[in-house]
């Protein structure tokens, strides 16, 4: 059996959620800066879009109008955008900067790890596919876990992203961006700078690798010792350069 559904009346309906939508964005963005009553207006605005979205998600999805579902999904869409807007009680924290052309890592939760992540050349890949994507160190995160990430550069403009965690982000020098994920399935995933950096834009891809919670403590174990800072040789470096 068909439910009544008039697609008009939704729309406008809907018209309304996203109105609301943007003045709660606006307000949580500000939040600080509000005065009492302002607060208070805040905090009924958010009670009564919760509401909204939520009356309108169960009306959506009781109906099998064809129109229902498209709608359905674009509710999805903008909840979830507020929702990636808000990062959330992070377990684990990556520091991504962005170099011309390749990428480099800390993890400032366990000290001292620091590494860069260089795209592998055609003849060493292990796998043809993976032309322009592999490196030859990875991002190693838990699975099921909140990774925020707090992106910059130490150049130019480059952006970090993984498409497939919804993930897209500028590194922009002086500047610290932070975003999250959480990756919910095991695996390897890639991704590329997509900001025009240079004319090695190309050639500095990501790699993510999401793993157990014990391989996760297994690498940690792994990258302290191999990726210490202090195993830079400094003073050969200087040596070096001295001789020159
Ligand atoms: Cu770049």
């Amino acid at each position: 059996m068909s439910n009544f559904f008039d697609s008009e009346i939704v729309q406008r309906e809907m018209k309304d959620i996203h109105e609301l939508q943007t003045i709660v964005y606006n307000a949580s963005h500000d939040y600080a800066s509000l005065n009492r009553e302002d607060k208070i207006e805040h905090i009924e605005n958010l009670t009564e879009l919760l509401d909204m979205q939520r009356v309108m998600y169960t009306r959506l999805s009781l109906s099998d109008d064809p129109n229902a579902k498209k709608m359905k999904a674009e509710l999805e869409k903008s909840v979830i955008l507020y929702v990636s807007e808000t990062i959330p009680k992070a377990d684990l924290t990556i520091k991504a900067i962005g170099n011309q052309w390749y990428w480099s890592y800390e993890y400032p939760d366990y000290g001292d790890i620091v590494f860069d992540a260089n795209m592998l050349n055609d003849d060493e890949l292990s796998d043809p596919k993976l032309r322009l994507l592999e490196t030859d160190t990875q991002i190693v995160v838990p699975v099921n876990k909140v990774v925020k990430l707090q992106i910059t550069s130490n150049d130019v403009l480059h952006a970090w992203t993984i498409p497939a965690f919804g993930v897209k982000m500028d590194a922009v020098p002086g500047k610290l961006n932070e975003t999250w994920f959480k990756a919910n399935q095991e695996g390897l995933f890639y991704g590329q700078c997509s900001e025009l950096c240079g004319p090695k834009h190309a050639f500095m891809p990501i790699n993510v690798k999401v793993v157990s919670e014990k391989e996760f403590e297994d690498w940690i174990g792994f990258a302290k010792e191999e990726y210490a800072s202090s195993n830079i040789d400094l003073y050969n470096n200087t040596f070096e350069i001295a001789q020159k």
